[in-house]
């Protein structure tokens, strides 16, 4: 687990600017705000309303047990997904150091990676649909992504604050399963089954979003927010990440 007790010391690091800037960014519905409260009350709670502003913490210390590191953030942001927030995105991404981005794995991965579900021919043809219209989104976001990156010119950068684009992008996929449910998503416990599940993820991603900037650092996480045990889990991979 982690703790997000903070000392003074915490206090004058971040506060002399030795603390990260987070953006979490990600198309609407992809579980950013659960993820983000998960972080802070260690609680999952599904199903609160969708985000349509920017929601920040500040002066966040996060120590994970048994590392001997802390990871010191000046804010956090959860950024909500939809498509009128582009000016709130455009600013979270050019002004942080690293930026989470959120992926419905599910929506994306070949389907042999997914846990069985017998659909009427109709409920399949939804589902298509649904996948279609998300990658579409996914990749629009990351077409922008590139556009903010190469197409800020030095001057319309704000001085101290925008640093013109992130210099970490961590992409996380995350399995949406049935609440409560760890049966309905694959066993991301499994070393090895989340190493090949994660290939296939980035794959799948690359495909899709062709995103390739060599100044701009990748991780990959994968998991799932359907149990507190697997969102511990996916939440301490994405911590280690930041670091
Ligand atoms: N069925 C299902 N719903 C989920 C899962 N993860 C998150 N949700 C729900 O999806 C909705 C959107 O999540 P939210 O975190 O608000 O998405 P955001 O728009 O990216 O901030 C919420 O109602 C969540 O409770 C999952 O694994 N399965
Ligand atoms: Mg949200």
């Amino acid at each position: 687990m982690w703790n997000t007790n903070k000392t003074w010391v915490d206090y004058l690091l971040i506060n002399l600017f030795l603390g990260k800037t987070i953006g979490i960014l990600g198309v609407d519905n992809c579980g950013k705000s659960v993820l983000y409260n998960f972080i802070f009350t260690k609680k999952l709670k599904h199903g609160i309303s969708s985000t349509d502003t920017r929601e920040k913490t500040e002066n966040v210390s996060i120590q994970i047990d048994n590392e001997n590191y802390k990871i010191r953030l000046q804010r956090i942001f959860d950024v909500g997904g939809q498509r009128q927030l582009y000016p709130l995105k455009k600013l979270t991404f050019t002004t942080s150091d690293c930026i989470i981005y959120i992926v419905r794995s599910d929506l994306i991965i070949n389907a042999e990676m997914l846990v069985n579900q017998c659909l009427t021919q109709k409920e399949q043809e939804e589902l298509n649909d649904f996948r279609r219209k998300y990658k579409n989104g996914l990749a629009v976001d990351f077409e922008n992504f590139k556009d903010w990156q190469e197409n800020i010119p030095f001057w319309e950068k704000v001085p101290f604050f925008e640093k013109g684009k992130p210099s970490r992008i961590i992409v996380v996929g995350n399995h949406f399963g049935e609440i409560g449910r760890e049966d309905t998503v694959p066993n991301f416990l499994d070393t090895n089954l989340k190493k090949d599940y994660g290939r296939n993820f980035r794959e799948c991603f690359n495909r899709i979003t062709g995103f390739f900037d060599e100044s701009t650092e990748m991780k990959w996480v994968v998991g799932s927010l359907v149990s507190e045990k697997l969102a511990n889990q996916l939440v301490l991979d994405i911590l280690k990440s930041i670091n």
